[in-house]
C-alpha cells in the first residue's frame, strides 16, 4: 500500500511538472544544450505585410551544428489571415548560441484585440527544445 501511496504522488509530481523541466532533465542526462524560440511583441503591419523578429537560443555553445525546424502554429491569431503558415528552418554553426527568425505579418482592416500565436520547434538536432515561442502581435493604429 505504502508503495501504491508513493507511486500516486510521484505521477501527480510528473503530472504537475513544466514541459520544460522535464526537456532540461533530459538534455543534462544527454549532455546537450536546450533551444527555445524566444517570446515576442510585434506589431501588425498598417498595409501589406511586415516581419517580426525573434531570436532562437541555445543554453549553451555546442561543438556540433544544430538544426532546428520550426512551425507557425495559431493560438487567438489566425494562420494566413495574421500571419503567414511558415516551416523554417534554423542552423546554428559550431560555437554559435542565437540565430534570428522571423514570422511574416498580414495587415487588415479591421480593430482587433491583441493576438497571439507561436513559433514551434517541430524537429532538432544535437539540442533538447524547450516550449516557448509565443509571440504576442498588437493590433495596428487604425486598423
Ligand atoms: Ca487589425
Amino acid at each position: 500500500m505504502r508503495t501504491a501511496g508513493l507511486l500516486l504522488v510521484a505521477m501527480t509530481l510528473l503530472a504537475g511538472m513544466p514541459a520544460t523541466a522535464g526537456a532540461e532533465a533530459s538534455s543534462r542526462r544527454a549532455g546537450l544544450p536546450t533551444v527555445r524560440v524566444i517570446p515576442a511583441t510585434v506589431t501588425e503591419p498598417t498595409l501589406g505585410n511586415r516581419l517580426g523578429f525573434t531570436v532562437v537560443r541555445l543554453s549553451a555553445p555546442s561543438s556540433r551544428r544544430v538544426v532546428v525546424e520550426i512551425s507557425t502554429r495559431s493560438i487567438t491569431a489566425t494562420a494566413n489571415q495574421d500571419f503567414v503558415r511558415l516551416h523554417p528552418t534554423v542552423v546554428f554553426a559550431p560555437g554559435e548560441t542565437t540565430a534570428p527568425v522571423s514570422v511574416e505579418l498580414l495587415a487588415d482592416d479591421r480593430d482587433e484585440p491583441t493576438e497571439t500565436m507561436r513559433l514551434a520547434i517541430t524537429e532538432v538536432r544535437n539540442a533538447v527544445a524547450v516550449r516557448g515561442g509565443r509571440i504576442t502581435i498588437l493590433d495596428a493604429p487604425g486598423g
